[in-house]
């Protein structure tokens, strides 16, 4: 039976990819994010293959949220697949310099928008005892690297909301699982430096960083095993990663 998934911050980076990646492989969307121009694109280029629909809101905004999936028509209202991706750094500060804007954005979009959209979209779920929620965290959410305190609490409140998420719905039919990547070449480090494209552009520099294609394809392997398979905990790096502060670069 064809699936239908629900990517939050489709417009961009992992969450475009896996989208494209899914449509290619017959799974129904809908694409969640802001940029309604990007929106509309990937609907006109994905719709030719699936059944696309899009939804604009900001995850941080709760109404927002439940009016969104309240407002889907009754083709896309059953969700079998809810890939919380939505979510950036703010900012790369000492605690001491950090910005409580950059920190509000990253608890509010990071964390509480995740839970706002879980919330949303598990009732059906339990009710139909099916459905696979894949949580993006981060090696961030592993580890603490100098300047990341903020994102790195973000990523590790979702490492525990993926734990408590499976704990909480063992026996009600749902999988729950996270995918934790390193270094991934997306517009994360342009938000992160509020784009300022040169230093984004140097994080990536001198060693291959993941691509995003490598994430959603990732991703469509854990959505794909057999019923009895929950991948609980996924971490990928690049090669030349061997943790957030040991990246082997050429100079
Ligand atoms: P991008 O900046 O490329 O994409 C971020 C996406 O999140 C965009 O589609 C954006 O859409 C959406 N988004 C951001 N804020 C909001 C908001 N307030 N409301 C709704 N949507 C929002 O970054 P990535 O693809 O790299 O990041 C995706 C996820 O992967 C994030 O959770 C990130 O933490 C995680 N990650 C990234 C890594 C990396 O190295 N790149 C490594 C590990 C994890 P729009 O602006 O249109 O709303
Ligand atoms: C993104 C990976 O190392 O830039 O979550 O924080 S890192």
């Amino acid at each position: 039976m064809t699936k239908t998934a629900f990517i939050t911050g489709a417009t961009s980076g992992i969450g475009k990819s896996t989208a494209i990646h899914f449509a290619l492989n017959g799974i129904n969307l809908v694409l969640c994010g802001r940029r309604q121009d990007r929106l509309d694109a990937l609907k006109e280029e994905l719709g030719k293959e699936v059944q696309v629909y899009t939804l604009n809101f900001d995850i941080r905004n709760k109404e927002s949220v439940q009016e969104a999936v309240d407002s889907l028509p009754k083709e896309f209202s059953q969700i079998d697949i809810l890939i919380n991706n939505a979510g950036n750094a703010h900012g790369m500060d000492t605690i001491q310099d950090g910005n409580t804007d950059d920190w509000d954005a990253m608890l509010d979009i990071n964390v509480k928008g995740l839970l706002y959209v879980s919330k949303a979209l598990i009732p059906q779920m339990v009710a139909r005892k099916s459905g696979h929620i894949i949580n993006i965290g981060s090696t961030a959410g592993k580890e603490v690297y100098p300047k990341g305190n903020v994102y790195c609490a973000s990523k590790h409140a979702v490492d525990a909301i993926n734990q408590g998420m499976r704990m909480d719905l063992n026996g009600t039919g749902i999988r729950v699982g996270a995918v934790n990547p390193g270094l991934v070449e997306t517009e994360f480090s342009n938000v992160r430096f509020k784009g300022d494209e040169e230093r984004a552009a140097n994080v990536y520099k001198g060693f291959k960083a993941l691509k995003p294609e490598d994430i959603a394809d990732i991703i469509h392997f854990v959505v794909t095993r057999p019923y009895h398979v929950n991948i609980a905990d996924l971490v990928v790096m690049p090669t030349a990663q061997a943790s957030s502060t040991m990246v082997k670069k050429d100079v």
